[in-house]
């Protein structure tokens, strides 16, 4: 019969081993004996010599002759593919997402009808700007990407962890792209937002303001993936049995809270770990610590945003949660690490146009727009159009139909007929009635490259999320635009931002012209529309939902020769009861010997374990320890940074030398270590109010 019928064994077959394939391919026995051993080509030739290539002589040149160098090399050669144009570094887990509450009454599709049902997912978090070796904590806005293998087919939901974008329209995403990446003229900065063609760009669409806001804050700063919101962005429509439409944002939101780094400390981690967050996120999974979001809809009719004070088809604007709640309808739980990071991370290929039954698209341009640019970049990246038989991007349910051929087809399809309609094959591929269905709307109007005018409003949202921050939060974002636009050379550049940012807020413009030493205040933009003042929404902050935790942080305990061990003890136990890793760290690994003679397990080197990748630390170190690590940098260091973090401190009475040392003033968050619910406490939250006693900011 001429169906190409695919259930996931194809998918299975193109992952099985090498092992398999030879022993499918020739049954002998001298395969079967030669394959305890091992090493073939990818012919199943057996190897007998992967250490030399095939010489002439001892001291001869080697043989072109030599198939099995050449086999081995040129499969090196093209090891590589091209890297994503944007989201290159990334790093992907798979999971499940179970539905908790039933959308019945907005939708037909059955992954956000049927509750207590687990569907499989593959979830891919990355950074926007850095190639794929760049660093995991530059400044910069997250991927949030989720594969969900429904039953009725890949539902992929390409989102960030900010709600909004920087543009309005695809036609503008290639330049915002250019204007973002390294300059190329010299190919560099890397993963940096801090340069003349990003702010220039950005100085000429205003539209992009809003996002500003969100980049400049400590969202694009996160301490951990697991503690990041996710959001789909766009409006999407729900269609139900009726096939009514009702709109809807999605939103991921983490178990753990939100938690962010401050910006030294971020740069900081970028030399002590580049990987910190996929080290993060494995050490979690791989250690049972499985992070979790819940899944939260806005649902909203169409009259209703008709009274909207902004148009909710423009990705430049969100809907604040006090003008539509949010529901709670599911959760997703990331529990299994890949197996293989080329294979699955790498080779994930998410598409927003990848979409189930009753749900649809809206007209945000942008959205439009995408829908077409990601399977566009796949047949590049991936080689092309069968990528979808690559286990990781396969449907989970059969998938049929005549498509045919093509690089790389995986699949054997049988039969005469790749075709429809047909009268050869009956049981090919049929059209099915109750399949996807498109929301009937109704279109009209005059065609035209047009930008609406519902459009135009470009600060009130701005303003709105900045006036809605704490003042740590407000503070760390004006420092942010003064760091960036000093990176700046062009002095016109920088004055254009600071005209757009007193339409968001004067005093956030004064701070940042003063801090980029302006003269004068330069003239704002005329803006297309007035700014309109929106109420503030505490929900907007990163601070206001970080959690009363210890879940899912990692504290760090400083030790010597001749620490109390009894304290030491106490301390451990005390921090994984609140949920936390603890991690032990010495000047040197191996064993430290403590108070009682006994040996303790070393986990860091000092001088490679520095306080940056710690949420709080303890000192437990007696006088002599102490005094000798005032002379040892990497020591001082540790406490300084971790003072200068805004994190909580636990300190012997020994380690008071060392923390004079560091130019530590005790805080409410310089406790005793013999008061470890303090400290435990402390550690829950930073110190915010020491901030302004340790560094000046704009
Ligand atoms: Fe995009 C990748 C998110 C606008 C074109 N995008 C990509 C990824 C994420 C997003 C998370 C990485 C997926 C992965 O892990 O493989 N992109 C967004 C969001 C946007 C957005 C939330 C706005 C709301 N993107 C956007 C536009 C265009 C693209 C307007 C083009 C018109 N995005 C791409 C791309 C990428 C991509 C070039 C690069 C690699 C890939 O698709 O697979 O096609």
């Amino acid at each position: 019969m001429g169906k190409a019928k695919s259930t996931g064994k194809v998918s299975a077959q193109a992952n099985s081993s090498l092992k398999n394939a030879v022993s499918r391919g020739n049954g002998g026995e001298l395969h079967q004996r030669l394959l305890s051993e091992g090493l073939t080509t990818n012919q199943g030739l057996p190897i007998s010599d992967n250490q030399n290539s095939l010489r002439a002589n001892p001291v001869g040149p080697t043989l072109l002759e030599d198939f099995i160098l050449r086999e081995k090399i040129t499969h090196f050669d093209h090891e590589r593919i091209p890297e994503r144009i944007v989201h290159a570094r990334g790093t992907g887990v798979h999971g499940f997402f179970e539905l908790t509450d039933s959308l019945s009454r907005y939708t037909t599709a059955a992954i956000l009808t049927e509750v207590g049902v687990q569907t499989p997912v593959f979830t891919r978090f990355s950074t926007v700007a850095g190639g794929a070796g760049s660093i995991d904590t530059p400044r910069d806005v997250r991927g949030f990407a989720v594969k969900m293998y429904t039953k009725e087919g890949n539902w992929d939901l390409v989102g960030n962890n900010i709600p909004v974008f920087f543009v309005q329209d695809a036609m503008k995403f290639p330049d915002l792209v250019h204007a973002v990446k390294m300059e190329p003229d010299r190919g560099f900065p890397q993963a940096a937002s801090a340069h003349d063609t990003f702010w220039d760009f950005i100085s000429l669409t205003p539209e992009s303001m809003h996002m500003i806001m969100w980049a400049m804050s400590d969202r694009t700063l996160p301490r951990s993936l697991r503690m990041i919101e996710g959001f789909g962005v766009h409006s999407f429509r729900l269609i139900n049995k009726q096939g009514k439409s009702t709109f809807v944002k999605f939103h991921w939101r983490p178990k753990l809270g939100l938690q962010s780094t401050v910006w030294d400390e971020a740069v900081k981690i970028a030399g002590a770990d580049p990987d910190f967050h996929r080290r993060d996120l494995f050490e979690a999974i791989t250690h049972g610590h499985f992070p979790e979001w819940e899944l939260a809809v806005q649902l909203f009719t169409a009259e209703q945003a008709e009274r909207f004070p902004f148009d909710h088809l423009d990705a430049t604007k969100l809907i604040p949660e006090e003008l539509v709640p949010l529901k709670v309808i599911g959760r997703m739980v990331l529990n299994r690490w890949p197996n293989n990071f080329f294979a699955e991370t790498e080779q994930v290929a998410f598409c927003p146009s990848h979409l189930v039954s009753g749900i649809d698209f809206s007209n945000d341009p942008l959205l439009q727009g995408r829908l077409f640019s990601y399977l566009d970049t796949q047949l590049s990246r991936l080689g092309g159009p069968n990528f979808h038989q690559i286990p990781v991007n396969a449907p989970k349910c059969p998938f049929a139909n005549n498509q045919r051929d093509g690089h790389m087809q995986m699949n054997q399809p049988v039969g005469r007929v790749a075709y429809e309609p047909n009268t050869l094959d009956p049981e090919g591929p049929r059209e099915q009635p109750k399949g996807f269905q498109s929301a009937r709307i109704e279109e009209n109007g005059v065609r035209g490259r047009i930008r609406a005018a519902s459009f135009n409003d470009h600060y009130s949202q701005a303003r709105q999320f900045f006036v809605s921050q704490t003042i740590h939060e407000q503070a760390h974002m004006a420092s942010a635009l003064v760091f960036e636009l000093s990176k700046v050379e062009y002095i016109h550049i920088r004055q254009a931002i600071v005209g757009h940012l007193q339409h968001i807020d004067k005093g956030l413009a004064q701070r940042v012209a003063k801090g980029l030493g302006l003269r004068e205040m330069p003239q704002p933009p005329v803006a297309a529309a007035p700014v309109q003042q929106f109420k503030p929404s505490p929900a907007l902050q990163t601070i206001g939902k970080m959690k009363g935790t210890l879940e899912g942080r990692m504290l760090g305990v400083l030790v010597g020769h001749g620490s109390d061990k009894a304290q030491i003890d106490k301390l451990v136990k005390g921090i994984s009861k609140a949920g936390a890793t603890c991690k032990i760290v010495a000047l040197h690994v191996g064993d430290v010997v403590l108070s009682d003679q006994s040996g303790l397990k070393v986990d860091g080197q000092l001088a490679g374990t520095p306080s940056v990748i710690f949420d709080a630390i303890a000192l437990v170190l007696d006088d002599k320890v102490a005094t000798a690590m005032c002379n040892e940098a990497a020591a001082v260091d540790f406490v300084r940074d971790a003072f200068g973090h805004l994190k909580a401190i636990a300190f012997d009475t020994g380690a008071n030398v060392l923390l004079e040392r560091a130019g530590v003033f005790k805080d409410e968050g310089v406790v005793s270590v013999r008061d470890i619910p303090r400290f435990l406490t402390a550690a829950q939250t930073r110190q915010w109010d020491r901030e302004k006693s340790i560094r000046t900011l704009a």
